[in-house]
């Protein structure tokens, strides 16, 4: 019996030893030690012995179990180790990856609504001009007609620079865009096809103000151009922003230095759910305002008012962002929160529907 123990063990050790791989070794496991294993039956026989059989083969037997057990061991430690080792050698982890991908930006309202309003204008026949945002006085007030005594001058509305320029006139952050269109009749002859929206600037800070905001002007210069021309730009270009055809304009008498006459364009609105939604005429809002280009403006830039006549018109951005897509605190634009970001951004290839919202 002895020897045949040994010849048996020998041969399961041996199987063990070359079991190639963890399902083979878990065969071989359940084939010596498993329910109906043969190292199982033969413990099971040590009940049918007698006492003196149960202590000489109880032992042997029993040594058999173990060195299997040991055996299966060693070998599935031998095996996973080697399973690691491959793993190791065939998978890489490239340590300098970020851990997560980075945060996904969106495209500022303020951005996505001048890139629709260079669209909307350009299939008008204008063209973008932009200019510095720190300007000499002259371009910013005297040029537009703007008097010394103008308020718009005062120290509590115009940040003044500390140095003036190299000709000794005051640099200011410019107040709205107008001096670029200064920049463009110094510079291009006429006809003049253009809007200007970009950062300005005013000593001003409350819920509807920012000392930074953002305005988009507009400029004609032609031949024979009248406030005709004048509404029917700003409608078609209201019309296909606000993605609607019934909205209505009105137009109020106004004064602007800069443009004579003036006028101030209401736009009409109704109340739906306690929303305010653009179009029709039910009520009225003020939104842009507008005129005929000075003719002392014309001839500030060498232009011939007998000649040359325009209209101009200007528009704060953030307020045409708000009542597009629904904001309703103009500081938040400014905050750089992520959160609203997320919430009122745009994907860079997002198309803006009327679903993103119109009316405030
Ligand atoms: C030139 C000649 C005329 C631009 C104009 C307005 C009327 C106007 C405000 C609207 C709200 C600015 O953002 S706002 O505070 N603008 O009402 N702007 S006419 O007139 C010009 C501009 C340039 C050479």
């Amino acid at each position: 019996m002895g020897s045949d123990l040994d010849q048996m063990k020998q041969e399961m050790l041996g199987r063990i030893q070359a079991a190639g791989d963890l399902h083979a070794l878990e065969a071989e496991r359940v084939a010596a030690l498993g329910k109906q294993g043969a190292v199982t039956g033969l413990l099971k026989t040590l009940g049918a012995m007698s006492p003196e059989e149960r202590q000489r083969e109880g032992p042997l037997i029993h040594g058999l179990r173990e060195a299997v057990t040991e055996a299966i061991a060693a070998r599935k430690a031998t095996l996973e180790g080697e399973a690691l080792e491959q793993r190791l050698a065939t998978e890489r982890l490239d340590m300098t990856l970020p851990v997560a991908p980075p945060a996904e930006g969106t495209v500022h309202p303020v951005s996505q609504v001048m890139d629709e309003l260079a669209e909307i204008f350009a299939d008008l026949g204008f063209s973008v001009a932009t200019g510095p945002e720190i300007e000499d006085d002259w371009r910013n007030f005297t040029a537009l007609n703007i008097p010394e005594t103008h308020p718009a001058r005062a120290m509590h509305d115009t940040f003044y620079m500390d140095r003036a320029d190299a000709e000794g006139r005051p640099m200011v952050l410019r107040t709205h865009t107008s001096p670029v269109q200064i920049r463009t009749m110094q510079s291009q002859q006429p006809p003049i096809y253009i809007i200007a929206p970009g950062r300005t600037y005013r000593s001003d800070n409350d819920a509807t103000h920012t000392p930074m905001f953002h305005q988009v002007e507009g400029l004609v210069i032609d031949r024979g151009i009248t406030l005709a021309n004048l509404k029917w730009t700003l409608e078609t270009f209201l019309k296909a922003y606000f993605e609607r055809d019934d909205i209505v304009l009105r137009l109020r008498p106004s004064y602007f230095p800069f443009t004579e006459p003036s006028v101030e364009v209401d736009v009409g609105y109704t109340i739906q759910n306690g929303r305010r939604v653009l179009g029709g005429s039910d009520r009225w809002m003020e939104l842009l305002g507008s005129g005929m280009v000075h003719p002392r403006v014309l001839a500030n830039c060498g232009l011939d008012p007998e000649i040359w006549q325009g209209f101009a018109f200007g528009c704060g951005i953030d307020r045409l962002a708000m009542l597009k897509y629904g904001m309703d605190d103009l500081r938040a634009f400014f905050d750089g929160d992520l959160r609203w970001l997320r919430h009122y951004g745009f994907r860079a290839l997002d198309v803006p529907t009327l679903s993103g919202g119109v009316g405030a």
